[in-house]
């Protein structure tokens, strides 16, 4: 008899999707992993959960609790007991919480899990019943436009579901590549549609990446941040040609007039005619004039700023521009039109925990300098957070260099944190000068090796959630368990249970299973009717009549749907930003030079501009050392052919890529695809220092700055290296 079982369940790493995964089990092991092949639309999993087995699996896993015994971040520990590890964790809390207060307990949550029950939340309420804890106010993903989706629409959901895009005429990929990023389980299925249908599709990116390859009519390169120039010329033009849709501007916007001041030249003296934009942008001027005449008429037409461009220095005035002459041309709460800005498009609501225990440490502080924090919903104002690329001065530096706190414990769970962040050497420098070092983990990640306990999680695979989609898509997904927890790991949730009483806590679960709050967390959607049914079908694909389409009341009842905004209208002129008085704040959309952008005088030492982008077999470091993974695309460095030339690099050469704040040894991939003066490498590598200093992990972030904008925008892609041959 086959005793064969399949279990449903879905990935809940931060990698674009959710998607649905069959896992057949034998005798308690996984043997196969499948997908969705019922009912349209499927749930289809990427190569990333299809390979999850050799994850489960890894030698790498962390199987037992660990204390270290060598120094600090060379990987020496010794296997402990589980009580030995928590009474450990828990001394040094109390240690830590008396001798400094909570605020120099420094918790660095990462995006490992997404599920609603398991993950560091679990980890944020127990130090929050704690007495509290710094955190971080930032996220890596999209804080620049999400700074400027609450100043130009006062909202996050600004996108319209996916299908909505056939009723497009023209969709313009900005900096977008959904094939590898995935935006949403069926994404590329719905690009794949529009294609067929014959809808034009033009993709603007410095590299001709696999979205633009399989489905655009048309790549335009671009030099890397500066694509508010671009953009800003492009309004010249429908200025020009009276292209502008002057009601709409009319009646749904505040501040047009003082933008066209900008544009035409009034306000600098310069007119930001397609030539400028050419000198900056590197785009040929009749290009721009023609995209813009083409997306100014094509209505509606769907242009999607990416939040790539805007991972950059100046990363909110690409998303405030996009923003801008999308408004210009009316593409706003319209079936096929696209009103950029955050992009979140919800038919399913996001699944979570109920609100818990407030931090005590943020009680009535007061708001962050550049906060939007007159607006409900607006990104994390408190100023008792820290930038996380800011979190290694903090540590070194503390309140003498104006943070609020002198962290000196770091409490850090699902984040490969040094890896993930920029500048891994100051990293390195920082994690050593604390005092205490608490993670929670599943492999033995570079960040692991610098805990001083290291706890060992199990995967979603050994134990049970739930999920929503990433941006909104219709649907929900229940993980069922596969396997039980292998080797001594527990979940995050029963670490937490088992530490509460030894810190005084003994509310921690409020008495609570893992089913019971699945239950609430199922309930709170208000679309699940039946939990059982939920969790046998693994999935509930709610049935929809409309797509979605954001803003749509705004503008067809706008007396009873005003914005969300200060002013009720959409803000091509903020005056919640004109009062942050500062110059790198400008309360309309511009193109503002920056440090490390191409044109900085560093460029002489370093004269390339270095993409770090998400990475197609990777969920930036989670699915790492996975050898089927591997095989498919190996982090390789991209440099087009006539840089390679000039530095006598052929393709798969060593070549060493630097700057002054690190070295990386990894192989160049000489292409055609990526446009001269840039070069990519996918973030996510497990960094590998050397005796010499020199990274052989291919781990991005050994070049990045510790920058952000003045919006809090990574600088992920404003850095400026050299490459020469090895
Ligand atoms: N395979 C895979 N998928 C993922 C992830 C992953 O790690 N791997 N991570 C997930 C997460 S958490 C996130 S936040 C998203 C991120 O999703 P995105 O931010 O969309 O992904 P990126 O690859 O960083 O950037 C998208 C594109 O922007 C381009 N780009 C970069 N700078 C510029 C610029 O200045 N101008 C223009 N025009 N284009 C530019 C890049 O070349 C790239 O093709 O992806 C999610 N999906
Ligand atoms: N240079 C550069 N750097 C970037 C980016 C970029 O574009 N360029 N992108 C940024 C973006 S958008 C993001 S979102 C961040 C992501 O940065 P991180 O959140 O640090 O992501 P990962 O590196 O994947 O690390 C997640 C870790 O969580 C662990 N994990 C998974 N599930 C669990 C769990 O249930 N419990 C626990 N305790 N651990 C778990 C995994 O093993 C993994 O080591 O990276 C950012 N870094
Ligand atoms: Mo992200």
């Amino acid at each position: 008899m086959d005793k064969t079982e399949t279990i449903i369940t879905s990935c809940s790493h931060d990698c674009g999707g959710r998607c649905m995964l069959k896992v057949h089990v034998h005798e308690g092991k996984i043997i196969r992993i499948e997908t969705d092949d019922g009912e349209e639309p499927q749930l289809r999993a990427c190569l990333r959960g299809r390979a999850y087995r050799q994850r489960v699996y890894a030698s790498d896993r962390l199987k037992y609790p660990m204390k270290r015994v060598g120094p600090r971040g060379e990987g020496q520990f010794e296997r402990i007991s589980w009580d030995e590890a928590l009474d450990t964790v828990a001394r040094e809390l109390i240690r830590v919480k008396n001798a400094y207060g909570n605020a120099s307990i420094l918790f660095l949550r990462g995006s490992g899990s997404q599920a609603a029950l398991h993950g560091a939340g679990a980890v944020e309420q127990l130090l929050a019943k704690f007495g509290g804890y710094t955190r971080t106010w930032d996220t890596a993903s999209y804080e620049g436009p999400l700074f400027a989706s609450m100043a130009t629409y006062g909202t996050m959901t600004t996108g319209n579901a996916r299908e909505d895009l056939l009723n497009s005429r023209m969709i313009i990929m900005w900096g977008w590549n959904p094939a590898v990023a995935i935006w949403d389980t069926n994404t590329t299925f719905t690009l794949a549609k529009a294609k067929e249908k014959g809808i034009k599709i033009v993709s603007i990116d410095p590299r001709l990446t696999e979205s633009t390859a399989v489905f655009a009519t048309e790549w335009l390169p671009i030099r890397p941040g500066t694509d508010a120039a671009m953009l800003i010329a492009m309004a010249y033009v429908m200025l020009k040609h009276g292209l502008q849709e002057q009601s709409f501007l009319d009646n749904y916007t505040v501040g047009f007039d003082k933008f066209q001041d900008y544009v035409i030249g009034m306000e600098d003296g310069i007119p930001k005619t397609p030539a400028w934009a050419e000198k900056i942008t590197g785009v040929p001027q009749a290009t721009i004039e023609r995209l813009s005449i083409e997306y100014a008429t094509s209505k509606p037409a769907a242009l999607i700023p990416g939040w790539g461009p805007a991972r950059g220095a100046m990363g909110e005035q690409f998303s405030r521009a996009a923003n801008t002459i999308i408004a210009m041309s009316g593409n706003v709460g319209k079936q096929g039109g696209y009103a950029g800005g955050f992009m979140r498009a919800f038919h399913s609501r996001e699944m979570g925990m109920p609100r818990g225990t407030r931090n005590p440490i943020e009680a009535g502080t007061p708001p962050r300098q550049n906060s939007l924090y007159k607006l409900r919903g607006a990104a994390n104002p408190t100023s008792a957070r820290i930038h996380s690329v800011k979190v290694y001065d903090a540590i070194l530096r503390g309140t003498t260099g104006g943070y609020p706190c002198n962290p000196k414990l770091a409490y850090i769970v699902a984040s490969n944190f040094l890896n993930s962040h920029p500048d891994v050497n100051k990293g390195i420098t920082a994690f050593k000068s604390l005092e205490f070092i608490i993670i929670h983990e599943q492999r033995m990640t570079p960040t692991a090796k610098f805990a001083d306990i290291l706890l060992p999680v199990n995967t979603f695979m050994e134990r049970e959630d739930v999920i929503s989609p990433w941006l909104g898509s219709p649907y929900y997904l229940y993980m069922n368990k596969a396997i039980d927890s292998m080797y001594e790991s527990k979940s995050d949730r029963d670490i937490c249970a088992e530490l509460a009483p030894r810190l005084g806590i003994t509310n921690y679960r409020e008495d609570r299973t893992d089913e019971e709050w699945l239950r609430i967390i199922t309930e709170r959607t208000g679309d699940i009717p039946d939990f059982e049914d939920f969790k046998e079908k693994g999935v509930i694909k709610l049935k929809v009549d409309q797509p979605f389409v954001a803003f749509k009341e705004q503008i067809e009842d706008p007396i009873t749907h005003p914005f969300p905004t200060l002013s009720r209208k959409i803000e091509i002129y903020c005056q919640h930003l004109a009062e942050m008085n500062n110059p790198r704040i400008s309360p309309i959309a511009k193109y503002l030079p920056t440090p490390e952008g191409y044109d900085d005088p560093l460029s002489q030492k370093y004269p390339l501009q270095l993409l770090t982008t998400h990475h197609k077999p990777a969920t930036h470091s989670t699915m790492e050392k996975i050898p089927w993974l591997d095989e498919v695309e190996p982090r390789h460095i991209w440099i087009s052919t006539r840089d390679a030339e000039a530095r006598g690099i052929s393709d798969g050469n060593e070549v060493l890529v630097f700057n002054d704040r690190g070295k990386v040894l990894m192989q160049a991939k000489v292409t055609e695809r990526i446009m001269p003066g840039v070069v990519n490498i996918g973030q996510g590598g497990w960094f590998a220092i050397d005796k010499q200093g020199i990274d052989r992990g291919g781990c991005a972030n050994i070049l990045t700055p510790t920058e952000h904008s003045p919006g809090g925008a990574w600088s992920a892609n404003t850095v400026l290296v050299e490459v020469r041959k090895a």
